[in-house]
């Protein structure tokens, strides 16, 4: 890995997927497709791409019984724990609607509605993640989603990997559709004749995807299109080498393009944990993955103080921030962008990978100056309330007839004076 000096110009590389204009017009062909001849497009679609024939879009509720065979109780069990977990951290994200009132009467307010009605994208193959699966619904419902639809490509044999149906079985969710990429995005946007359209689309997905939410967004709301993971460790000379380099390891086997990097005031722990980086790699299943990753957008940034370390952190706003430090509590205020931040040598990222019950979608590519992790806001809007008495009205109508009238809206202004008896 490679050993920068931290200088204050440095700038921290990270890696943004665009599409190719080839890409687009493929992604445009395929809406349009679904949009004119629905059910029947996504047929033709799903033999194209995922080389199967899929009669009944809808997954069956034997299939989801049966998937139950291939998921052992250990992992069943796992699951559900980590389901609780972030249903637990999610409720507490919940807002309610409010009401306030004045003396003259008026009352003012926001009612939060959920959603009715939201479609989650689980790519196939070994992205079909779990844990993904938990991050994505548990927020909807908790806000109070009605309507969940998950879809997801179809394996070769046409059916869906049993983790998927049993996760989404564990959620309540029985409304599955065997289709993949920007042709499912299409469907969920535009509806079929099986497929009702929903009002917001989540879930990862291949590049494919991203560009058909980004294309249909307007008609439905969607997520943010999430890059490839990154991770940030800042440790100081208390911190295992070995532990940090198990966790820069952990996100650059997700993505050749991921980034992992260590911000250390500690020159001897920078090199410890570039080498013990090369040794642990040796042994990883996914090690031309993470390889790549750490020889591509990996870096380890040695800075003279910890004022330094924590401005190159908070430059690159991270989806993941590890603090390793002595007195990692002490850092957190100074902490200004990062989506998820963990604190202390046991706090490994994994952890909020899968267990703890923050969400792990998170915002990338340094958006976390401006963006959250996905919660259950997401899956609600607000409306606002207002209720005027006569007396309020009789107070403060000439004001609001003079703004009018500032504007030049003649009409604006007699609507309101029509009620304060002044007929134009
Ligand atoms: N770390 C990923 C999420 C994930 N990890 C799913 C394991 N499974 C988000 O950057
Ligand atoms: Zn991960």
């Amino acid at each position: 890995m490679k050993i920068i000096r931290l200088t204050k110009d440095v700038t921290l590389k990270r890696s943004l997927a665009a599409g190719t204009k080839q890409q687009q017009e493929t992604v445009k062909a395929i809406i349009e497709q679904v949009k004119n001849n629905g059910d029947e497009a996504l047929r033709q679609l799903t033999e194209r791409y995922d080389g199967t024939e899929v009669r009944q879009l809808l997954v069956s509720e034997e299939e989801t019984a049966a998937a139950y065979q291939s998921v052992s109780k250990e992992a069943l069990a796992i699951i559900r724990e980590a389901r609780d977990n972030i249903r637990d951290f999610h409720s507490r994200q919940v807002q309610q609607s409010w009401l306030t009132t004045k003396a003259d009467g008026t009352i003012l307010g926001q009612k939060v509605t959920p959603l009715d009605a939201v479609g989650v994208y689980v790519p196939g193959g070994r992205a079909a993640y779990p844990s993904s699966i938990l991050m994505n619904v548990v927020p909807a419902q908790v806000a109070g989603v009605e309507r969940i639809a998950m879809v997801s490509p179809p394996q070769k044999d046409g059916t869906l990997s049993a983790a998927v149906l049993v996760t989404a079985r564990e959620l309540g969710i029985t409304e599955i559709y065997k289709i993949g990429g920007a042709q499912a995005i299409a469907a969920l946007a535009f509806g079929t004749e099986t497929i009702r359209a929903v009002d917001k689309i989540v879930g990862p997905g291949n590049i494919y995807v991203a560009l058909a939410k980004q294309q249909v967004y307007g008609i439905t709301a969607i997520d943010m299109i999430a890059g490839p993971s990154e991770i940030v460790v800042l440790a100081d000379e208390t911190a295992n080498p070995e532990h940090i380099a198990a966790d820069l390891l952990s996100q650059a086997e997700h993505d050749p393009l991921a980034s992992a990097v260590l911000v250390t005031t500690c020159e001897k722990a920078a090199e410890a944990v570039a080498a013990e980086v090369v040794k642990q790699l040796e042994s990883l299943p996914k090690k031309t993955i993470a390889e790549a990753a750490i020889n591509g957008y990996g870096a380890i940034y040695v800075a003279d103080d910890l004022q330094a370390a924590i401005d190159a952190v908070n430059e690159l706003a991270p989806e993941h921030l590890e603090i390793v430090v002595s007195s990692p509590w002490d850092i957190l205020p100074s902490i200004r962008h990062a989506g998820a931040i963990f604190l202390g040598a046991y706090s490994s990222e994994p952890v909020g990978d899968y267990f703890a019950g923050p969400n792990h979608v998170l915002p990338t590519n340094g958006t976390a100056r401006f963006s959250s992790p996905l919660n259950v806001e997401d899956f609600t809007k607000k409306s606002s309330i207002i209720s005027y008495s006569k007396a309020a009205l009789e107070a403060h109508g000439e004001k609001i007839a003079a703004f009018a009238r500032l504007e030049g809206l003649e009409a604006h202004a007699r609507a309101v004076e029509k009620r304060l008896g002044r007929n134009r």
